[in-house]
């Protein structure tokens, strides 16, 4: 049975580029129930494990770099099929291949920071969930939140 949680980080490159509104309004208009969310940022060992199955991929390293450079918005979210309705809201990884009226297809730059993360099975969800809840280095600074 489809599970109804999913986990999303909206990702470095739009925080920076002043899209968290909009794309918190899509998820909600898309019918996603958002049960926890936090402004924060990944250290660089955050997210070498939250992409460790990448750890192999020639991307890797420049993943890493991207996801730990800057503040992200990490969320938890509920509906029905969350899993596979959230992925098909965010679309396809290469924002060049993602589908009119997907969150890549409006705030994606390229394939390397495409703005958003989303859950691609629903064990990962389950470990995502879990990992948001304990992880991450909260953001006191201010300045951390600067548009760089
Ligand atoms: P997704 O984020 O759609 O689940 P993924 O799990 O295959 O995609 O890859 C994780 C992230 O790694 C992806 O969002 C961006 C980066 N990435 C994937 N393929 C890449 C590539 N060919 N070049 C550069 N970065 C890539
Ligand atoms: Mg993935």
């Amino acid at each position: 049975m489809a599970t109804n949680r999913t986990f999303t980080m909206i990702k470095p490159d739009a925080v920076q580029n002043g899209h968290i509104g909009n794309i918190l309004a899509m998820i909600t208009n898309g019918g996603f129930k958002i049960v926890s969310l936090k402004l924060t940022q990944l250290t660089v060992a955050d997210a070498q494990a939250f992409y460790a199955v990448h750890a192999a991929r020639p991307f890797y390293g420049e993943l890493v770099e991207f996801m730990s450079r800057g503040p992200i918005v990490a969320a938890i979210l509920e509906k029905d099929n969350a899993v596979e309705d959230f992925r098909t809201l965010i679309g396809a990884t290469n924002p060049a291949e993602a589908a009119e009226g997907t969150i890549r297809k409006a705030y994606a730059t390229s394939i390397g920071e495409n703005a958003v993360h989303g859950s691609d099975s629903d064990e990962n969800a389950a470990i995502e969930v879990f990992l948001h809840s304990i992880s991450y280095t909260e953001c006191y600074n201010p300045k951390r939140f600067d548009r760089q």
